[in-house]
């Protein structure tokens, strides 16, 4: 069976690894009836309708198609309050292919993020992380944590074509421990396939690295597995030692090196809703066990019915395969080397869920309080219906102390591509409406922010053109 996958992995094209049963018709807008619809959503692409998108690239989270076999799984939701046959049938498959001893489900990622932020962490602690995610940024601060960057440098140069962006440096996170104490360090955020800097992996040497230097300072790794199967794609594809590996092995090497994990599994596990908490530890199990029912439902469920259970316990089994993984890399790369040809700044090298827009480059001439990404997906839904999202300094938010925009290095578009939807024709469509934005660059104009709400501002915040 491995040779066989080898092989396939080899051939230099790839091709979808389904065929398509049921389409859902797309919806063609005028520009007239965009620009009205971007006015009321206050120039964010979070508040568009989804009646009035044409290609949506928002996100990959929660927007894969389902297969013939999670629909049928759907069948078999046993639907009880406590104990749920979809419940054991998880537990089983996550214990399977990613190894930890104990499971608690969780409505979506940010779910398992507050349980573990409220487990874990004491006020004042110190948290270290391979670059922030907003939710679990906000669940760490809400628990009274620090967040501190110990990504490597690169992760925050879009043009650095380093393999491994997302590795941990270790020279950071020792210079955290030495200053603060390991005492005051409750573990460490590890996440695969870093989103924010662009879906960038972490390297099998750098996680080694990364376990003995915490097996001497007692502190645990906390695995961030949201898109850790695509990040052992590329293990596997640039990794000495790991080219006849497969996924699922090298996706059980990285967790048997971490102590437990957040999941949102609207992500890697193909599934429209779902995450969950999981750990090695007997205490902090039954701390979460106990935890979960104040905040997501009972213990055997977590906020999600048992159809959703089950229809994940498959959608795991189905994006570990090498078919998936080949064709899912594929197509974004094919967009990432469109765009590339044509001369469009993207962050290098492409990343595994999305193609970012490099908009320091691409729109150089707006500063950044005049969020330039933001306007840069306001115009791209404008022109097109393409519906993408702002990551850069609406999404890093203020910092808490000195209350100033956080004016990131990175200041992305993210051309987010969801499992199984979309086909080769809809990503040259993209292409060339980006492209088309790039040749007239010079007449995008900055927005101001008019309306920021407390968390997550991105989310909600409103704009308007700047005249
Ligand atoms: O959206 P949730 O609550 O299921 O998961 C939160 C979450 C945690 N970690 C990482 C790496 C994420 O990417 C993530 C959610 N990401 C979203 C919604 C995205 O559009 O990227």
């Amino acid at each position: 069976m491995r040779r066989m996958d080898t092989q396939t992995h080899k051939k230099r094209t790839w091709a979808e690894p389904y065929k398509i049963k049921m389409v859902e018709l797309l919806r063609m807008t005028t520009r007239e009836e965009r620009l009205v619809a971007i006015r009321e959503a206050g120039y964010n692409t979070f508040l568009t309708r989804s009646r009035d998108v044409y290609i949506d690239l928002l996100t990959d989270s929660g927007t894969s198609a389902m297969s013939d076999r999670q629909w049928a799984g759907m069948m078999l939701g046993d639907e009880a309050y406590s104990g749920s046959e979809n419940f054991y049938h998880l537990e089983s498959v996550v214990r399977e292919y990613y190894g930890y001893k104990y499971l608690v489900p969780t409505h979506q990622g940010r779910g398992a993020e507050n349980l573990m932020s409220k487990i874990l962490i004491e006020k004042g602690d110190y948290v270290p992380g391979n670059m922030y995610f907003t939710t679990t940024r906000l669940h760490q601060e809400l628990a009274g944590g620090i967040f501190v960057d110990v990504i490597v440098d690169e992760a925050h140069e879009p043009e650095s074509t380093f393999q491994f962006k997302g590795n941990v440096d270790l020279r950071k996170l020792a210079a955290l421990v030495d200053e603060v104490g390991a005492n005051h360090v409750p573990y460490i955020s590890l996440e695969g396939n870093v989103n924010m800097a662009g879906g960038q992996p972490f390297s099998m040497a750098n996680l080694r690295e990364l376990r003995l230097y915490c097996d001497q300072h007692d502190i645990p790794i906390m695995l961030d597995a949201t898109r850790t199967i695509e990040n052992a794609w590329f293990i596997r594809e640039r990794e000495d030692g790991y080219a006849r590996k497969t996924v699922r092995e090298i996706l059980r090497e990285i967790c048997d090196m971490t102590d437990g994990c957040t999941m949102s599994a609207k992500k890697d596990a193909l599934v429209n809703i779902g995450g969950f908490f999981a750990c090695n530890d007997d205490e902090v199990y039954q701390k979460a066990q106990n935890l979960v029912v104040v905040y997501e439902g009972l213990h055997t469920y977590g906020g999600m019915a048992g159809r959703d259970m089950e229809a994940m316990a498959q959608g795991i089994r189905e994006a570990v395969t090498e078919e998936h993984m080949a064709a899912r890399i594929g197509q974004v790369r094919y967009l990432g080397q469109k765009l590339e040809a044509a001369g469009v700044p993207i962050v290098e090298p492409i990343g595994s869920h999305a193609i970012f827009l490099d908009v320091r480059r691409f729109l150089p001439h707006i500063d950044q309080d005049e969020y330039p990404a933001q306007a840069l997906a306001a115009e791209l839904f404008i022109e097109s219906g393409i519906r993408s999202m702002e990551r850069g300094n609406v999404s890093a938010g203020r910092d808490p102390v000195t209350g100033e925009n956080r004016r990131p290095r990175l200041e992305l578009v993210r051309l987010t591509i969801p499992r199984r939807v979309y086909t080769q024709a809809h990503m040259d469509v993209v292409a060339e409406c980006v492209i088309d934005l790039y040749q007239r660059r010079e007449q995008i104009r900055g927005l101001k922010m008019v309306y920021e709400p407390e968390y997550l501002r991105f989310f909600q915040a409103r704009f308007e053109p700047i005249a």
